[in-house]
């Protein structure tokens, strides 16, 4: 006689992991590649994921915090939107015996056993890599140079440390300097705003250079410099961070002549992450991820293979 028994009793092991996911926002081509990578790979994992979008505002994102708190959650994971202003509210997830997972971007906390790891690029090696495509680029070229500077979000590690990187090369070089910089946000339409800004000031302010802090923002200022008469990439040399597929479009058309890449699709490593927290194992302090930069030569080629 054959004896069958129950399927798995033990439901306690088959109970899917909990993850809440603070996403900071979606201003960017590069947001919105992040979250569809992380839904899709919490989908493969078999986790349950909670995403709460705090359209850039840190309150918002608080908030969320507190009812992932709330609803008991096994994991949290925080792109948070500015570095600053984030011990209290980690604290009481730590009180709460929650796990914290910071992606993308960082929060500035003395104490660090208020998260168990950072996963995200290195924005300080962008900021470098973009300053070493200027110099290389403008070695022929005689006299000052002149650079125009789009920055992201003010008070976010991406803006903090693009801008800290490219300076800290360009600090020794007698004849590059940064003439004019402003916020846009990382959004496309800001940077079309302050980009139209600059080019109403003397030339001098805005040629020959501009580096902007991601793509969407190079996109926008591309069309303000067209609008003003003149053409981007030629006129301008733009190099951007990021390396979507829209700014390699541009790329191959000759608007921007650089971008440094900014890898988005950190899904997998997240639910990595989540799986050997809830296994009890330990994860490095910071997991950085690996990236290149594209110049024109490689655009129309790489472009077929972008997947964000
Ligand atoms: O470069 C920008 C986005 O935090 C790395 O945020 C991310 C940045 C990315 O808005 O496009």
């Amino acid at each position: 006689v054959e004896t069958s028994l129950p399927p798995t009793a033990n439901s306690e092991a088959a109970k899917p992991i909990v993850l809440g996911f603070s996403q900071l926002g979606s201003e960017s081509t590069w947001r919105e590649a992040n979250t569809a990578s992380i839904r899709e790979a919490a989908g493969e994992a078999g986790i349950t994921l909670i995403l709460k979008n705090a359209g850039q505002d840190q309150q918002k994102q608080f908030d969320a915090i507190r009812s992932f708190i709330r609803s008991k959650v096994d994991v949290i994971a925080i792109a948070p939107v500015v570095q600053s202003g984030w011990e209290t509210i980690l604290l009481e997830i730590k009180q709460a015996g929650i796990p914290v997972i910071l992606l993308d971007r960082s929060a500035n906390v003395e104490d660090s056993s208020l998260y168990v790891t950072f996963i995200g690029s290195d924005f300080y090696e962008e900021g470098v890599k973009a300053a070493k495509y200027v110099i290389d680029k403008m070695r022929h070229h005689s006299g000052v140079i002149n650079i125009a500077e789009l920055q992201g979000t003010v008070g976010s590690t991406p803006s903090i440390d693009r801008g800290r990187g490219f300076r800290k090369m360009i600090g020794d070089k007698q004849n590059f300097r940064i003439t004019v910089t402003a916020p846009a946000d990382f959004t496309q339409s800001g940077g079309r705003e302050v980009m139209k800004r600059f080019l109403q000031q003397p030339r001098e302010k805005w040629s020959h250079v501009l580096y902007s802090h991601n793509d969407d923002m190079a996109i926008g200022a591309a069309e303000a410099i067209i609008e003003a008469g003149l053409i981007p990439g030629t006129d301008i040399i733009i190099v951007s961070v990021d390396g979507t597929r829209r700014a390699f479009e541009q790329m191959a058309a000759g608007r921007i002549n650089a971008v440094v890449e900014c890898n988005p699709l950190l899904g997998p490593l997240l639910m990595q992450a989540v799986k050997e927290i809830m296994a009890g194992r330990t994860l490095p302090k910071r997991m950085v991820t690996p990236e290149g930069i594209y110049t024109q030569e490689l655009a129309g080629m790489e472009m077929e293979n972008r997947k964000y």
